[in-house]
């Protein structure tokens, strides 16, 4: 016999839809972990969810051997504009192994380190526009962190400038994409009836899409019309051939691929610099730390990329920083059979092949069994040298897992390090409020809300 998934009540037809609060869904998921402790069961119209809240729980569904990725809830909705992206392809899909081969090494450490310039470029950008500012200027860095974010990825895979730090309003793509995102969760949630009404959302969605489509088009025809030599991921994806097969990526795989990597690219990447600092400034003795350690590593020559592999505890600070507010707050998998989890704690509960089970990250990385009690502390040193080293299996994961793990790791992290490094040489930072207390918002990923500080440019740099 098997033992019964929590579950809250739900209603004929649409389950339990109405369990999750539409603004902000992870306050809804929070709550229900709560209450229900380590693992409860949803059902979506008429689909089965169940949510694993503890290292336990995850560490068996991580096993590649008896799950895979399953394109479910909102990841199926995304699907609609990226595609048999690497993304949203699906488990099986021949088109994802192709692109996997061809890209991974694109995304490998050589390639990132010949990223460098362009990081530098963009982040530079970011640093004269807040020194121009000066001190009295309240700065709303989600939104600078996405331009840096957006900026950094376009034009490291593509050579294409959005330029965004020199517009007031995001750019016409990023503004599409935020609304495709935010809406894509949403139809995830609302019964298919409800949707063939809602006309106008319908239209806007698909004229978001376009937007992006259209965008994506451009940049390719762009460059066949004027080709360059250099070996960006463009130019892999538009003239590299699988060493395996000697295949090459279709046209309408590469758009899919570069929206993609803008989407991906900037969210999670603006999440993670941003919950970085809200944690800096609510913890003056990291932001001690991270101060002495680049005034000791930089002083006041500029970054290079060799510096960017000796700024340990920036590192712990940004894994930290992902444990306690993962840009990407949960992973879906399904089994290849019917399966039993949870007997390691005297449990069986069964998850039908095909149903979608849910790492929960933000819960996971607040387990007591593995962070213990002072699990909602922010404590970078936890992530330090030996101590990272000897965490349990599966204990941080919020790049994903095993095969389809995030591909923009190196990438995304190449970036932050250059980017915390430089903001900490250059400015010190104050919150605007010293009491503002940590909201959250979601789209697909999480950021802070209403996050505000002052930079204050450095006098004092060694
Ligand atoms: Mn990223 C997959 C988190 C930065 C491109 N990424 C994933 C997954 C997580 C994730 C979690 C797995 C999703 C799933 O199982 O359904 N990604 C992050 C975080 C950051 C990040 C926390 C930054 C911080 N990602 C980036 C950047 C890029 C990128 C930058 C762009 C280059 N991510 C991807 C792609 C995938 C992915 C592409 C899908 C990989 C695959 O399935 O083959």
């Amino acid at each position: 016999a098997f033992d019964p998934i929590p579950s809250p009540p739900g209603i004929p037809f649409v389950g339990n839809i109405h369990d999750i609060e539409n603004e902000v869904p992870l306050r809804s998921t929070h709550l229900l972990a709560q209450k229900y402790g380590p693992i409860f069961q949803l059902n979506i119209l008429g689909n089965t969810m169940t949510w694993c809240n503890t290292h336990e729980l995850i560490d068996e569904i991580c096993d590649e051997k008896r799950f895979h990725k399953l394109v479910a809830g909102p990841l199926n909705q995304i699907r609609n504009g990226t595609g048999n992206g690497l993304f949203t392809a699906r488990h099986g899909e021949e088109s994802w192994a192709l692109a996997h081969r061809l890209l991974m090494p694109a995304f490998g450490p050589v390639m990132i380190r010949s990223m460098f310039a362009d990081m530098l470029d963009i982040c530079s950008q970011l640093i004269l526009k807040w020194e121009r500012y000066g001190p009295n200027h309240v700065i709303n860095p989600t939104d600078d962190f996405t331009r840096l974010a957006f900026d950094t990825i376009s034009l490291c895979v593509t050579s294409y400038r959005f330029n965004s730090f020199y517009t007031e309003e995001n750019h016409p793509f990023v503004q599409a994409m935020t609304r495709f995102l935010t809406e894509s969760g949403t139809r995830s949630r609302r019964p298919r009836v409800v949707q063939t009404f809602m006309k106008s959302a319908n239209a806007q969605y698909e004229a978001d899409i376009q937007t992006m489509v259209d965008t994506c088009d451009e940049v390719v025809r762009e460059r066949k019309a004027h080709p360059i030599e250099k070996n960006d991921l463009l130019n892999i994806m538009l003239h590299g051939k699988d060493p395996k097969t000697g295949e090459s990526l279709s046209e309408e795989n590469i758009k899919y691929q570069i929206i993609t990597f803008l989407a991906a690219g900037h969210e999670t990447t603006s999440g993670l610099l941003s919950f970085s600092m809200y944690y800096l400034l609510k913890n003056p003795h990291a932001y001690a730390k991270v101060k002495a350690e680049v005034d000791s590593v930089l002083g006041k020559i500029p970054i290079t990329q060799d510096q960017v592999s000796k700024l340990p505890y920036i590192v712990a600070v940004m894994r930290e920083t992902l444990r306690l507010a993962p840009s990407a707050t949960a992973f879906t998998l399904t089994p290849f059979e019917d399966e039993v989890i949870g007997t390691k704690g005297g449990k069986r509960y069964q998850i039908k092949k095909g149903d979608a089970v849910i790492a929960s990250l933000f819960e996971v990385h607040r387990d007591p069994a593995v962070w213990g009690e002072d699990a909602e502390e922010y404590k970078p040193e936890r992530m330090l040298g030996e101590a990272f080293e000897k965490l349990p299996k599966n204990a941080w994961k919020p790049f994903g897992n095993g095969v389809r793990a995030c591909i923009g790791r190196p990438f995304a992290w190449n970036e932050a390090i250059i980017a915390l490094a430089c903001l900490f040489q250059k400015f010190d930072f104050r919150m605007q409020d010293p009491s503002y207390k940590l909201e959250v918002q979601q789209s697909v990923t999480i950021k802070p809300k209403n996050f505000r500080f002052f930079a204050i440019p450095r006098t004092d740099t060694p």
